[in-house]
């Protein structure tokens, strides 16, 4: 009967053997090959059927059959049940790796020094307005009191859409059809596009984007003027910038001044920025001219009132040491990344 006990022998060894191999597909396969192969433990116990009695024979092949089918379905179960297992896995999804961050952009540096500038007006009492990029002459030029032979209005200078209807040179005319629109008191910062006809260069171009403001109330002063773009100039560029008046003139204002800074970056020794000058221009203003009121409808009588402008790019351009302005309007990634 020593053949019945091989049959037994192997049928325990396979069965420990199957279950150490757990969920392991290739452990499984070298069983399938170590049992069922062609030189296989189960395949070598047919060889030794020849040695038994021959009345035995057919019993023993029997017992050797029914082995090679239980082993057989045994490591087919085995195999469904670990290849399940494994697309189990796969699916799973790891809640503890880390996210993978999606790029979501963020603000362009205009809209950022844009945005600085307007949350120090809005904390002075400002309010924000706007209005049309395409302007008539007469709010673009005429209610600003800029006379008709004005070299602005020059086609050089200025993009004529047709006769009297231009791309806005300034925001200004937003102002004139506010005070059309409500009375005095009024506190406004306009913040915009703006398009002058002039040849595109790394130091101007023919759009760009200005803030502007207005107050006018009864006794407004020059020293209002004064106060409010100390604190803003204050709160913008720090409060070791020292500050310059010059006298200038605007046609909508009466008298007018250019305000500079003493330059952010050699503190005024004179650097590359300011072209050894150790000023920075920032922003030109002035107390609003009596004409311009009586266009609006204000009685110049009764109210005075302050305007400023400056050139949102020139101010970007300097605060992030940017040498072209073209850069700002050519979405160009790489540029923009930095910011
Ligand atoms: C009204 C009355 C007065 C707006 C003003 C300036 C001075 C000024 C320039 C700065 C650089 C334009 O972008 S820039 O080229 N602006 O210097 N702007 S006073 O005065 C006004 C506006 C509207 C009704």
């Amino acid at each position: 009967m020593a053949l019945t006990d091989d049959i037994e022998d192997i049928r325990s060894s396979f069965s420990d053997a199957l279950e150490s191999a757990g969920d392991d597909l290739e452990e499984l396969e070298s069983l399938r090959i170590q049992y069922l192969g062609r030189k296989g433990k189960v395949q070598q116990l047919f060889s030794l059927i020849g040695q038994a009695d021959p009345e035995e024979r057919p019993k023993i092949g029997k017992l050797i059959n029914d082995l090679k089918e239980e082993v057989t379905d045994k490591l087919e179960s085995a195999k469904a049940q670990a290849e399940a297992a494994k697309e189990r896995k796969e699916a799973e999804i790891d809640v503890t790796l880390p996210g993978v961050q999606p790029f979501v952009g963020h603000d362009h540096p205009l809209a950022l020094t844009m945005d600085k500038m307007q949350q120090i007006f809005t904390s002075l009492g400002f309010v924000t307005m706007e209005g049309p990029e395409i302007e008539t002459d007469y709010y673009n030029f005429e209610s600003l009191n800029i006379p008709k032979d004005h070299p602005a209005r020059d086609m050089q200078d200025t993009f004529y859409i047709e006769d009297e209807i231009v791309l806005r040179t300034h925001t200004s005319p937003v102002q004139v059809r506010v005070m059309e629109n409500y009375d005095p008191p009024v506190r406004i910062i306009v913040p915009g596009r703006v398009y002058r006809n002039e040849a595109v260069s790394a130091r101007s171009n023919c759009l760009f984007y200005q803030i502007e403001g207005l107050y006018v109330d009864e006794d407004v002063t020059f020293a209002d003027l004064k106060g409010t773009l100390q604190q803003f100039i204050h709160r913008f560029f720090g409060k070791d910038a020292k500050i310059r008046f010059r006298p200038d003139f605007f046609p909508f204002t009466e008298p007018s001044v250019e305000i500079d800074i003493s330059c952010f970056i050699c503190g005024g020794s004179g650097c590359r920025l300011c072209k050894n000058e150790g000023w920075l221009e920032i922003l030109g203003a002035g107390m609003v001219d009596p004409n311009v009121f009586q266009y609006a409808g204000y009685d110049p009588e009764k109210y005075t009132g302050f305007a400023f402008g400056m050139g949102v790019d020139r101010i970007a351009l300097m605060k992030y040491g940017v040498h072209d302005i073209r850069l700002l309007y050519d979405s160009d990634l790489r540029f923009l990344r930095q910011f």
